[in-house]
């Protein structure tokens, strides 16, 4: 199968934990290379749910995942999902389960000051998901991050909290008038999840090559989406890591040579969770229909999803900057019914036709969809299994996403469930 790397195309829950999921039974081993558990990824697997924040959606499958260097790691999180997994009967633990000593851990004080600023911020915040992701990311490029080979050292580890706690409870007083943590309770708690992650901890650039070496294929599963990209996305409005498929060598230590082909997961209709410009959304009952048939809801948070039409100048950007060799249409069973589809193909800005995503939010936010209309289907398209037997209208919705893309349709999923899916080439 060789090394597939999998990404969102729009503003995440594209449905890429569905994808990689049922990618997973031709690969090796899978590995998460950026965000933390601001993800959830939903699996359905014989109509039984599973939502994974931090373990790779290979884990189902029995395949070996790694959680390498670029992911930010909440160990409390992890250790609930390891317990949530093993519960559910899924084989799970070190042998199986391999987190990089590079990637850098969540501590209560980055969820303290992601929850601070937000609230200081009110009507201009961001929308984060409060799990102190940016906040993480903003200690490993200021260099004073914790990563795993600095926890399971004792003596560097008390050293790094000590003057992470003196600087942070400095601003959450001083600043944003929250309240201070105790460093004895944090050194305690942590010391303690270090004993119990030590087993997983690994060299994963050396156990990657060594399995690549071998001839073994993995898969490297984006979380977010493109436009959620800290270089690349809606900025500010965005998440605090590079979602682009680049970053899955960044973010694993794997050389760009390595990597076969590029997926971008497509939802049939754009989504998007939290604050941000979003040209083709639907405040209508046509945003609430699909909302609701959708079930658009955070797997995180649980926050209702904004809805909106199909943005091919979103889906264009994102071919561009992952380098796309393949698109997975999903969630096409949601637009069954309604009488007809709008695909936006362009904007028009100040009075001028654009096929690009402005850098400029004030200028995004004056963007106008420009639709092509499509007719809809009436049939239940949630059991088909075989491309020839969809209507014709969805036939021709699918076409000209391929046509408007360039990039061909590889896999149309049309339900939830592992097998609710049409593997094309
Ligand atoms: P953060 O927490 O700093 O990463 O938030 C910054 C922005 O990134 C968005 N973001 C997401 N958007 C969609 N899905 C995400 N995962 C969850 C899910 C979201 C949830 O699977 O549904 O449950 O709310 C995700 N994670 C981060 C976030 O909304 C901010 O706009
Ligand atoms: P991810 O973050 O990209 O992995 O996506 P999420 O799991 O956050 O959100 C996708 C949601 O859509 C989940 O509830 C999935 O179970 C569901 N889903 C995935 N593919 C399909 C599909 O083709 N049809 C329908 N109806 N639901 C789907
Ligand atoms: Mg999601």
């Amino acid at each position: 199968m060789g090394n597939i790397v999998i990404v969102g195309t729009q503003w995440g829950d594209e449905g890429k934990g569905k994808i990689v999921d049922l990618l997973s039974e031709h690969a090796d081993s899978v590995v998460r290379f950026q965000g933390g558990n601001n993800a959830g990824h939903t699996m359905v697997v014989a109509g039984e749910k599973f939502v994974s924040h931090l373990v790779p959606s290979g884990i189902l499958q029995g395949k070996t995942c790694y959680i390498a260097n670029g992911v930010v790691v909440d160990p409390s999180v992890l250790l609930e999902e390891i317990d949530y997994l093993t519960g559910k009967g899924v084989d799970i633990g070190p042998h199986n389960l391999r987190i990089s000593e590079k990637a850098h851990v969540i501590f209560p004080y980055h969820k303290a000051l992601d929850n601070a600023r937000e609230i200081s911020d009110g009507k201009k915040k961001i929308g984060t998901t409060g799990r102190g992701i940016g906040p993480c990311y903003e200690d490993k490029a200021s260099r004073r991050g914790i990563r795993f080979v600095e926890l399971l050292d004792p003596e560097e580890f008390t050293d790094r909290l000590s003057l992470n706690i003196r600087e942070k409870n400095h601003m959450l007083t001083s600043f944003f008038g929250a309240d201070a943590l105790t460093e004895e309770s944090i050194h305690k708690e942590y010391t303690d999840y270090a004993r119990r992650l030590a087993p997983y901890i690994a060299n994963v650039p050396v156990e990657l090559e060594e399995r690549m070496d071998k001839g073994e294929s993995i898969l490297f599963e984006g979380a977010q989406g493109t436009h959620l990209d800290i270089d690349h996305g809606t900025y500010p409005f965005v998440t605090s890591s590079n979602t682009v498929s680049g970053n899955a060598c960044a973010g694993s230590g794997v050389g760009p040579g390595r990597i076969t082909d590029v997926l971008g997961i497509v939802k049939a209709y754009t989504t998007r969770v939290g604050a941000g410009p979003f040209p083709t959304e639907l405040l209508d009952d046509t945003g609430k229909f699909i909302q609701e048939k959708g079930a658009e809801f955070g797997a995180t948070t649980g926050r209702t999803r904004r809805c909106g039409w199909l943005d091919m100048v979103i889906i264009n950007n994102a071919a561009r900057l992952n380098g796309l060799t393949g698109l997975v249409i999903t969630k096409l069973d949601v637009l069954g019914s309604l009488p007809e589809l709008k695909i936006c193909t362009g904007y028009t800005l100040d009075g001028k036709q654009i096929r690009y995503v402005p850098t400029s939010l004030k200028e995004l936010e004056r963007c106008v969809p420009i639709y092509e209309i499509l007719p809809g289907w009436e049939e239940d398209i949630s059991g088909i299994l075989d491309y020839d037997a969809l209507p014709e209208t969805a036939k021709q919705y699918l076409q000209r996403i391929e046509a408007l893309a360039g990039v061909p349709v590889s896999i149309i999923s049309v339900g939830p469930g592992r097998e609710e899916t049409i593997i094309l080439h």
